[in-house]
């Protein structure tokens, strides 16, 4: 049964208690309530990005701090990768500021950096814009089990933050993640102009698609200089945890991040998303382009929580997912959880 803007808007506007409540029911249900995925994000294409996305740092369009650098190296790429696993992390992901795959050459490398993360028995993800199903399946059989790409917005609201391409490319890639049997981690930004419905949409949006994404990032918008959205104020802390809760309710299986924006959020208002069902965070002082919190800190604050590393298998199990599509090895087969 599809969810409906009027049905979201309802749970999104119960009492604060019962919202918590209904998103712990969730939670306990299909989640590792202690649990909170580690993951490292690896830019390995920066900056100079054609598209026109008004909240990117890395768009050429936009005069900001970033410089461009170009692809890194697959043997970069893995010195990178030990060090994230070192740090704890369980899922890499490597992000590349491109509108899609265009150069078979450039792709190529990174079908080998997928291949040696996926050697380190890490979940590998990859979002690298727009993906045709062939280049989707090239990325499967090199070892990669989830690609991202984010919705970002409502339907509604699109145009005002990019021109460069439409929804529906959004929704095509989203597409043919899936028909190449991988794992979608699809999510968006908070803090752009949107309405509350805008954000209830993006939500129904996600929560609509059949299967529902396995992975659910929900970034507050980093503010940076130089972009058309560099002026919105920050997200109102409670709005941002009802939103959360909203996710985890309306997709109970899926891992719900906490991504962009924590370098600004304080503990208690973490806590309240972890609370709220949120059950993954990226690690290190850098996201691709912008600050992260110190892993000193993140570390001293799910201890002061009392939350532990989410380990993926038992995460897995508990979402009804199947436990052999976290190996490291590539596969072959085209079947979903
Ligand atoms: N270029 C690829 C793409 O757009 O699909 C991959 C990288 S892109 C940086 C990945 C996602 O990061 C975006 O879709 C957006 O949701 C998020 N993001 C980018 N800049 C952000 C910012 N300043 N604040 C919050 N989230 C941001
Ligand atoms: C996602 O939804 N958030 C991550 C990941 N997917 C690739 C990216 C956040 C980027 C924040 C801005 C920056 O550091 O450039
Ligand atoms: Fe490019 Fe991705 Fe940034 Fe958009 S979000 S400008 S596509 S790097």
């Amino acid at each position: 049964m599809s969810v409906t803007l009027e049905s979201a808007r309802e749970i999104y506007e119960l009492p604060i208690t019962t919202l918590i409540f209904r998103a712990q029911q969730a939670h306990h249900e299909f989640q590792d309530p202690a649990g909170v995925q580690l993951s490292m994000l690896q830019s390995i294409k920066t900056g100079a990005c054609p598209e026109d996305c008004k909240y990117c740092a890395q768009s050429s369009r936009y005069t900001t701090f970033v410089d461009r650098e170009p692809l890194m190296d697959p043997a970069e790429v893995q010195v990178a990768a030990i060090k994230a696993k070192a740090s704890g992390a369980s899922r890499f992901c490597m992000g590349a500021a491109w509108r899609g795959v265009s150069n078979e050459r450039q792709f190529q490398s990174v079908l080998e950096s997928v291949g040696i993360v996926s050697q380190l028995n890490m979940e590998v993800c990859c979002t690298l814009g727009l993906l045709t199903e062939e280049h989707a399946r090239r990325l499967k059989d090199a070892g990669m089990t989830v690609y991202n790409h984010n919705l970002d917005t409502s339907r509604e609201y699109y145009s005002e933050v990019i021109s460069t391409r439409s929804y529906d490319d959004r929704l095509e890639t989203l597409s043919n993640v899936r028909k190449a049997g991988l794992e979608v981690c699809s999510g968006g930004i908070i803090g752009m102009g949107e309405s509350i419905d805008d954000r209830i949409n993006l939500l129904v949006e996600l929560a609509n698609l059949e299967p529902q994404p396995e992975s659910v990032p929900i970034n507050a918008l980093v503010t940076v200089e130089g972009t058309p959205m560099c002026e919105q104020p920050p997200v109102d802390s409670i709005e941002f945890v009802r939103l959360i809760a909203l996710a985890r309710i309306l997709m109970p299986r899926s891992t719900v991040r906490l991504s962009a924006g924590r370098n600004t959020m304080n503990e208690e208002t973490q806590a309240l998303a972890f609370l709220a069902g949120a059950n993954s965070i990226f690690i290190g002082n850098k996201l691709l382009t912008t600050a992260n919190p110190e892993a000193s800190d993140d570390e001293k604050m799910l201890a002061r929580l009392g939350l532990h590393p989410l380990d993926p298998d038992i995460a897995r199990e508990k979402q009804g997912r199947d436990p052999a599509r976290n190996a490291c090895a590539p596969s072959s087969t085209g079947t979903n959880a």
